[in-house]
């Protein structure tokens, strides 16, 4: 049985998500194990909040909070809308356990063991002001490549580039807005990444069935000469840099850079849920415990690509034991919010919460799953949306579903109808959808989700076409018969849409499943087999529900509203 590692980039800790966070990790990488489940394969998803560093200390202290006191409150409600969402994770974890605390500090001391480590003294720029050291997307200033003028100290958002903050152009803290900065020496671990730029180069060249996004990105940085990285920040809150229980000298005040720690969280958040279930995470993590069998699927944004196609691999390949890297690195772009983006700081755009008051998840989901940003950065807006899932959901599916459902109801009495034989209609549709949840699965395999999503809308618009071109209501005064052969066709096209549609709108597949009484082959994605098998319906006499309405449309009054309430352009 393939065996599939799954793991969403972490969502940060400061707050729930917005949509964007959603449809470039979690969302997809939840179709896609929802997919390999349904699949028969063994499936391991995996992902944590990443709460670490600087942004979770300012943001408990705004809170008024101590810092675990925060996180472990903002854990709580991310998992709570994340099961809202129906997002399967096997475990959600925590880069803050101590499972993660000693798995970072172990490839600290391997990392150095291989002479990957080295202590230097470092400039860092202080703030008078706000009295500690700014880590560096705390400050902001002019980019020395494109000369951006907002340009953070860790990475300029208009050019992409990784920058160090002492090379910004009138540095600014973004904490008090304070000038007064000063660099101070402090001694800090570097993580030699240059020595590997090779190794890591060779990494990224065996993975030439990439996306694009994901190569030219880790290519970008490749190309640049990969660049030692301090690993170390002057904080308090984050993995202490110690080893064995000791703290290393000079460092009593210092943490593990959040980057270094949170892609380690993977792997910890891995040996939480063993820990947990029961389960052995060495299969799914070590080369030396079967894990080579293992394909492991990343699942993020590209904003976090250089992490993981440069960072982590040195971190795992550094440590020259075996260690599962990843297989697949699906990246996606970004969803924006109108012209400009969702900012979990300034609460731009909708968040996961606030989402979930207005419509069930599913129409979210099916939105963000049918725009992706895959191949481009995408636009939310509330025309779109309402216009996406008006015409997907309500208008194909839903209305499909209901309309066969009552039919079913009216004229048989709410039951599978017997009789009748499959004529050339039926050929014609068991053809065409065979076809076509070929290309499902094919986009599903491949990881291709806005085509997989419009593979699947193409599949539902069939039985449209299919019930169109049948006309049951006419053939029921001239041919029972013939009407009931369509009645069970049209009713086995539900049961299958049930499961097709499942990765992708799985509270609504239940419904639509459970209306036609299919529990059980839910879970089962259909093989060719099974689609011809599905297309002969339930056996006759089988007793059928007609759901409520599956999908409400969003009207016009309810986009007027969304829009005023939480603002535009
Ligand atoms: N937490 C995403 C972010 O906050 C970051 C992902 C970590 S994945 C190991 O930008
Ligand atoms: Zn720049």
């Amino acid at each position: 049985m393939p065996r599939i590692l799954i793991t969403s980039a972490l969502p940060y800790i400061n707050g729930i998500k917005h949509l964007g966070n959603l449809a470039g990790s979690m969302l997809p990488s939840d179709v896609f194990a929802r997919f390999h489940r349904a699949r028969g394969d063994e499936v391991l998803f995996i992902c944590a909040t990443d709460e670490h560093g600087t942004p979770a200390e300012l943001a408990a202290a705004a809170a008024g909070q101590d810092v675990r006191a925060y996180c472990d409150e903002q854990h709580a409600l991310q998992r709570t809308v994340a099961d809202a969402f129906g997002l399967s994770f096997d475990w959600f974890g925590r880069s803050s356990s101590p499972q993660n605390r000693e798995l970072t500090q172990h490839f600290a001391a391997v990392l150095e063991a291989q002479g990957l480590i080295e202590e230097r003294t470092d400039q860092m720029v202080y703030s008078l002001q706000d009295k500690r050291f700014l880590p560096d997307r705390y400050i902001e200033g002019t980019c020395p490549i494109c000369a951006y003028e907002r340009a953070r100290g860790d990475q300029c958002d208009n050019c992409g580039s990784l920058l160090d903050p002492v090379r910004l152009i009138n540095p600014r803290s973004t904490i008090s807005g304070s000038t007064e900065l000063e660099v101070r020496d402090t001694r800090h671990l570097y993580l030699l990444q240059s020595k590997l730029q090779d190794r890591v180069r060779a990494f990224i060249d065996a993975h030439a069935d990439w996306p694009l996004l994901t190569r030219s990105i880790a290519y970008k940085f490749l190309d640049e000469g990969l660049i030692d990285r301090g690993i170390t920040r002057d904080l308090s809150w984050g993995v202490p840099v110690a080893k064995d229980g000791v703290a290393r000298p000079g460092f009593e005040e210092k943490v593990f850079y959040v980057w270094f720690d949170a892609p380690i969280e993977y792997i910890a958040a891995t040996r939480e849920w063993a820990e947990a279930t029961g389960g052995d995470w060495r299969r799914w993590w070590r080369n030396d415990a079967g894990a080579e069998d293992v394909r492991y699927i990343e699942v993020m944004g590209k904003d976090n690509v250089a992490f993981h196609t440069v960072s982590f691999p040195v971190t795992l390949l550094g440590s020259e034991e075996p260690w599962k890297t990843v297989d697949m690195l699906k990246s996606f772009n970004w969803l924006n919010w109108y012209g400009g983006k969702f900012s979990t700081s300034q609460r731009r755009g909708v968040f996961m919460d606030a989402a979930l008051e207005l419509l069930p998840p599913d129409y979210w989901r099916w939105y963000l799953c049918a725009q992706s940003p895959e191949s481009s950065d995408t636009a939310f807006t509330w025309e779109q949306f309402q216009s996406v899932v008006n015409k997907d959901l309500a208008d194909v599916l839903g209305n499909f579903v209901n309309r066969i459902l009552k039919f079913t109801d009216s004229k048989f009495g709410g039951v599978s109808p017997s009789g009748g034989e499959d004529g050339p209609l039926e050929t014609k549709l068991q053809e065409t959808l065979l076809a076509q949840v070929g290309l499902l699965t094919e986009a599903l395999e491949g990881l291709e989700l806005r085509k997989a999503a419009q593979a699947l809308r193409q599949a539902w618009v069939l039985g449209n076409e299919y019930l169109q071109e049948a006309a049951p209501w006419t053939a029921i005064k001239t041919d029972p018969d013939r009407a009931a052969v369509i009645v069970r066709t049209a009713l086995g096209l539900v049961g299958l849409y049930a499961r097709l549609s499942r990765p992708f709108i799985p509270f609504a597949a239940e419904k639509i499943a459970a209306s036609v009484g299919e529990g059980g082959p839910l879970e089962v994605w259909p093989d060719a087999a099974a689609v011809v098998a599905a297309l002969k319906g339930p056996p006759p006499g089988a007793a059928l529900s007609t759901p409520d309405v599956l999908f409400r449309k969003v009207e016009d009054t309810q986009i007027a509203e969304w829009g005023e309430q939480f603002g535009g352009a």
